[in-house]
């Protein structure tokens, strides 16, 4: 990618990736420049305080963090940052993403996170996100969501069809 990244994407472990991809994927879904690394909030504390501290100068409009546990990272994030961060709970221990996602949307007063849903479908949501808050200042990517929620009713209308002809040869 060529493009100077306007999404940053920090997870807390690389064991966080496989559903990390998800936002990454949706972002280059609608061509839009992001990058992704590792950066823990209590591992790598400065690696995280330095990169975040650097994102806006860089160009990066939105940071996405993805965690598990007791995940703090996307309000260390938000702690150092007027950038909009939304935040991804991640399922990584017996409590089952529970656990981050109490972290993540139990942000006190003053420094918000947006939080997704756990996993794989609220990493593709981040992505989705991220491109709904660049596409207010982008009309050629405000399109291209028309288009892509246009594309995802038509394919519930196909589903609703092939639905009618299972129940009628079902219930014949
Ligand atoms: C969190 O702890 C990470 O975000 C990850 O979800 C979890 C486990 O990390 P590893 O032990 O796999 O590196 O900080």
């Amino acid at each position: 990618m060529n493009d100077k990244p306007l999404v940053g994407i920090l997870m807390g472990s690389d064991s966080d990736y496989d559903i990390m991809k998800e936002t990454a994927l949706a972002l280059a879904q609608f061509g839009i420049p992001f990058e992704i690394t590792v950066s823990s909030a209590h591992r790598t504390p400065e690696r995280t305080v330095s990169y975040v501290r650097e994102a806006k100068n860089r160009g990066i409009k939105v940071l996405v963090a993805g965690a598990g546990a007791a995940a703090h990272l996307a309000g260390v994030i938000a702690a150092e940052t007027t950038l909009p961060v939304i935040a991804v709970p991640i399922d990584a221990t017996a409590l089952n993403g529970i656990d981050a996602l109490l972290a993540m949307v139990q942000m006190p007063a003053g420094i918000p996170v947006a939080t997704m849903a756990i996993g794989k479908p609220g990493a593709r949501n981040a992505g989705i996100f991220a491109a709904q808050m660049l596409a207010v200042g982008s009309p050629e990517l405000s399109e291209k969501l028309v288009r892509f929620k246009a594309d995802m009713a038509r394919s519930v209308e196909a589903k609703a069809e092939a639905l009618k002809l299972r129940v009628a040869e079902d219930f014949k």
